[in-house]
């Protein structure tokens, strides 16, 4: 694909035309500790990023003079808030076989230490979002799926719709919702907007269901481009197909655009965009994956095998962006520029 083209087609004329995206060599390094889950945030504001390493239980923050959180319960998802003086990370925690009566539990981390923000008995999350409106949980309980905005200690509902896991609010009023499967049994999934307001769906197009929906400037235009995961199917085994589709502005009519499809995935599981560069992960059952626009488009490169509950994400250190992968050992991947 032609960079000019991509760059044309998402409606953005600046001096992004004119300069090639940076190439990258990924060198990979294994470190010296463990974590079953991780994080990256920069908490305390001077640049560089805090790791979050999670294992049995505990959670330590910084590889060195570490300050540890203990929890019976297990992460599930992790997103960043912006603040003045540098990131929040806030973590959903839930159950899991070792911790099977842990409540759904959501916490804030910074600098000067952590505060539970909401908890459910029996809950189970669905999906965790910030965005400048706040932050945004999707979960269930025996009374189905629910999803709304955290407001003081409870969560101020504006949908009830089942299957409707994947959830992302494009504005306060506006949330794309991601089904993997559709009313009928075994059906395909679908991807819709809801309007907060009429409170109807509208559909947008989408290859069955969906496991995963992020938004990002990735042209630093100012306007977010959406980013979805679709081709579930209940046949998983053999029918699902992994893709990660593009969406310029959900009010364009263009149909998505294929960045990347995974063979032998069956579905992408989760997609971070990095906040500055082109630089996109995607977490698939099996590997990691870094999507890159170079000079020839979306550049493919698989990354280390993750467990079940394994995860991979950005972190940031002396001006380099590196990729942290979890692991019995850490797995550091820096991404170097190419000298021309
Ligand atoms: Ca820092
Ligand atoms: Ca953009």
């Amino acid at each position: 694909m032609n960079p000019l083209f991509l760059f044309s087609s998402f409606g953005c004329n600046s001096d992004l035309n004119s300069k090639a995206p940076a190439e990258y060599l990924l060198i990979e390094e294994q470190l010296e500790y463990s974590a079953e889950w991780l994080e990256a945030a920069d908490i305390d504001g001077d640049g560089d990023d805090e790791i979050f390493l999670y294992n049995k239980g505990k959670l330590q923050i910084g590889a060195t003079d570490a300050r540890v959180f203990e929890l019976e319960a297990e992460p599930k998802l992790a997103v960043h808030k912006k603040t003045a003086g540098g990131e929040e990370l806030i973590v959903a925690f839930g159950s899991s076989r070792t911790y099977s009566s842990a409540p759904l539990q959501i916490w804030r981390f910074d600098d000067e230490g952590e505060q539970m923000l909401w908890s459910l008995e029996k809950g189970q999350l669905g999906d965790l979002q910030y965005t400048d409106e706040g932050l945004f949980v999707v979960f269930s309980t025996s009374d189905g799926l629910k999803s709304g905005w955290l407001k003081e200690n409870s969560i101020d509902i504006v949908l009830e719709e089942r299957l409707a896991l994947r959830q992302l609010p494009i504005e306060r009023s506006l949330i794309a919702v991601g089904r993997v499967y559709g009313d009928e049994p075994r059906s395909d999934g679908d991807l819709r907007l809801y309007n907060v307001k009429s409170k109807e769906f509208s559909p947008l197009p989408s290859f069955r269901g969906i496991r995963a929906l992020a938004l990002s400037d990735l042209n630093q235009d100012g306007e977010q481009e959406l980013l979805v995961s679709d081709g579930w199917h209940f046949k998983y085994g053999t029918e699902a197909k992994a893709r990660v589709v593009l969406f310029d502005g959900i009010d364009s009519a263009e149909p998505p655009r294929l960045l990347a499809s995974f063979e032998g995935e069956y579905t992408v599981e989760r997609i971070t965009p990095h906040e500055k560069e082109p630089l996109i992960l995607v977490r698939a059952p099996k590997h990691g994956y870094l999507l890159q626009l170079d000079s020839l488009g979306w550049k493919r490169h698989q990354l280390s095998q993750l467990g079940d509950r394994g995860n991979i994400v950005f972190y940031e250190e002396g001006g380099t962006i590196s990729i942290l992968s979890s692991g019995a050992k850490v797995r550091k991947i820096a991404l170097k520029k190419e000298s021309k």
